[in-house]
């Protein structure tokens, strides 16, 4: 298969962000750096509307956006390689929730703040990226504070209405994944 490449320029923590994910999954890629006043053919042509780092070219398809490069270094993971990442971030959680949220609603105390906000994507998301990689991180006897934080986070009137259908989210995480799974194979 063609060598998975990565369009990036130094100091974009955009950049940062995928090198480190690519870098902590062992990925395999050749970094290819921008120069952003005299855009590269490969980076007109693979971003042509934002024209924009970080652009990651794998299998010869482009994915843009540094979140989502961020979910595919995650998201190639089957097998093996799987399980060491779900045991990984199972260690993570746990910090989480013995050292950070305890007993406390939120975690800064009693209303919600920027932490809260950071780690949103554990009460919205996460839920429907185990079920479409077929994985159980959140288990409700493990994590109990989680369970209980992840209730209240969504119970806060300006997320409720904010915050993506599960089912709708779960069908984007599958397809996602169909997709990322399909072009390494080829
Ligand atoms: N939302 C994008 C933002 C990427 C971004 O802002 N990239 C900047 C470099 S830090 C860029 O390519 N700027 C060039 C331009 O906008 O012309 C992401 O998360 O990947």
């Amino acid at each position: 298969m063609e060598q998975t490449k990565l369009l990036g320029v130094w100091p974009s923590s955009f950049c940062y962000r995928v090198i480190w994910a690519l870098e902590l999954k062992e990925v395999d890629y050749e970094y290819l750096e921008e120069n952003l006043l005299n855009k590269s053919d490969l980076l007109l042509r693979y971003n042509p509307v934002h024209k924009q780092v970080p652009v990651l070219l794998h299998g010869g398809k482009p994915i843009a956006e540094s979140t989502s490069l961020t979910f595919f270094a995650y998201f190639h993971t089957v097998g093996e390689e799987q399980a060491k990442a779900t045991e990984e971030a199972k260690e993570l959680l746990k910090i989480l929730e013995e050292q950070s949220l305890g007993e406390k609603k939120f975690f800064g105390g009693d209303k919600i703040g920027l932490t809260d906000i950071a780690f949103g994507w554990i009460a919205g998301w996460l839920g429907a990226m185990e079920e479409a990689v077929g994985v159980k991180l959140l288990e409700p006897d493990i994590f109990p504070c989680l369970q209980t934080w992840i209730q209240n986070f969504k119970e806060v009137p300006a997320i409720k209405v904010n915050i993506p259908d599960h089912s709708e989210l779960l069908a984007y995480f599958r397809r996602l994944r169909n997709m990322f799974i399909t072009s390494a194979t080829i």
